[in-house]
């Protein structure tokens, strides 16, 4: 084993990590979790001033975790400097859209920058974030090397995938690693410094295919949540029931795995990352055929369902304007708090603009937010009979959907909840 690779899988190192949100702080506890001794830096100073009052903002990390890591291991800082101390800095910043819907590498640039400055021999420097293949070579190695430091003599450059699933009880340790390096002995040295921290770490051939390997997983999720979305149309136009239908295909113990249909993709990946493949595919002059049709059923799949919602609205002979309408559930998905990106959001906000009054009912995501994006917060114990219909648009499982179709109005199902909870009502209408 190189010395620098065998220095990372044996003797006691510190660990940087550059940016604290939903990806960093679990890596950073899991690597405290791991015996490593950990700088975590965020721009941010407010939010650090949280973080080192015990007070968690990341829902798969809980105040004692993150407090008893504080009292032994832990350091969080806004003072990028500190980064000096660090054998190994791990980048998990925001890599969002721009208002075209092209990759936006500000955070990755600037957190770039900020690993530039700290650089030293012995340094192991992995990118994190999701993006576009290249992105590694072009943007990290050229900043880590800053003209005095040398790759492989002094530096060592990787691109790992986060693949944190935002509510799922899996944790960071335990999820599998693929780390590509921009060399053969960045690759040993980065699988070296992962495996301290992850349980099962996947080396690969280069940054490149790591990078691209993240994009297939998230562009697989949204190709196959667009063919649910389209069948889920397509099911309704002849009169089928698409939660019946997928039940069905999904008897077949092998070659097929359920997606469900729903209001839209949301979240702040499966929306997004495909458009960084795509992006890139443009400038080898590929057209990515399937991204980009995936992207047109899954953006139309918000206004679909609110024109479902309302054809509901005319059966009772009512005008959509100024009917009461409540939602229920405006988080991205089920059981976790983060709105952004959320097609539920999307779906009230057009029936809103076609006149309709809304209210909203979510317990997880609370009645602050609600009221915030303009709606009225109703809450569990609300009186429900003074609403025309009732819209399931994100399924938490801490609401009482019996309670909810028993209060009398129609109930417009878009994720199948009342089916999945064996709750069967004359007055639900699934899409
Ligand atoms: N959705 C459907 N139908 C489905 C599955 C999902 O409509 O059958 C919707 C969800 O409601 C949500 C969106 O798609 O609005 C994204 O759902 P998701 O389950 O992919 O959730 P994310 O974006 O929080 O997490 C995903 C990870 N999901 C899983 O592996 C299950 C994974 O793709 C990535 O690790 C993660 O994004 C990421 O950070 O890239």
């Amino acid at each position: 084993m190189h010395e620098a690779a065998g220095f990372y899988e044996n003797e006691a190192w510190t660990a940087g990590i550059v940016g604290l949100g939903y990806i960093g702080l679990p890596l950073a506890l899991a690597a405290c979790r791991s015996g490593l001794d950990v700088i975590g830096f965020d721009i941010d100073e407010a939010y650090i001033e949280r973080l080192n009052d015990g007070e968690s903002v990341i829902e798969d990390v809980s105040d004692a975790e993150l407090r008893s890591a504080l009292a032994s291991r832990l350091e969080l800082t806004a003072d990028a400097g500190r980064l000096r101390e660090a054998d190994a800095i791990f980048i998990c910043v925001p890599s969002p859209l721009g208002r075209n819907r092209e990759p936006d590498l500000s955070y990755i640039r600037s957190a770039v920058e900020v690993v530039r400055r700290v650089a030293h021999p012995r340094m192991l420097v992995s990118l994190e974030s999701t993006t576009y293949p290249g992105t590694t070579e072009e943007i990290v190695v050229p900043a880590v090397l800053d003209g005095r430091l040398r790759l492989d003599e002094d530096v060592w450059v990787a691109f790992s995938p986060e693949r944190v699933s935002p509510g799922d009880q899996l944790a960071t340790a335990d999820i599998p690693k693929l780390v590509g390096g921009v060399t053969e002995q960045s690759t040993a040295v980065a699988a070296a410094a992962y495996r301290r921290i992850i349980a099962s770490v996947h080396p690969v051939s280069s940054a490149a295919v790591a990078e691209m390997a993240k994009l297939l997983e998230n562009t697989y999720r949204a190709v196959n949540i667009g063919l649910a979305n389209e069948m889920s149309q397509l099911a309704h136009a002849l009169g089928l029931d698409i939660w019946e239908v997928i039940d069905a295909a999904a008897t077949k113990p092998f070659g097929f795995q359920p997606f469900y249909p729903g209001p839209g993709v949301g979240g702040h990946c499966i929306p997004l990352d495909p458009q960084f493949l795509a992006w890139r595919a443009r400038e080898a002059k590929f057209a990515t055929r399937f991204i980009d049709l995936a992207e047109e059923v899954n953006l139309s799949q918000p206004i679909y369902t609110a024109r479902r919602v309302m054809s509901l609205i005319n059966q009772q002979r009512l005008p959509v304007y100024g009917t009461e309408v409540l939602g229920v559930g405006i988080s991205y998905k089920a059981n976790i708090a983060d709105d952004r990106e959320s097609a539920s959001l999307e779906v009230l906000h057009e029936l809103e603009a076609q006149g309709a009054v809304i209210s909203v009912l979510d317990p997880v995501v609370g009645e602050e937010r609600i009221e915030a994006h303009g709606f009225t917060a109703v809450s569990m114990d609300g009186d429900l009979s003074g609403f025309a219909i009732v819209v399931v648009l994100t399924d938490h499982d801490v609401i009482d959907y019996a309670a909810i179709a028993d209060a009398g109005p129609i109930v417009f199902d878009a994720r199948g909840a009342y089916r999945r909870r064996g709750i069967a009502r004359g007055n639900v209408v699934a899409l």
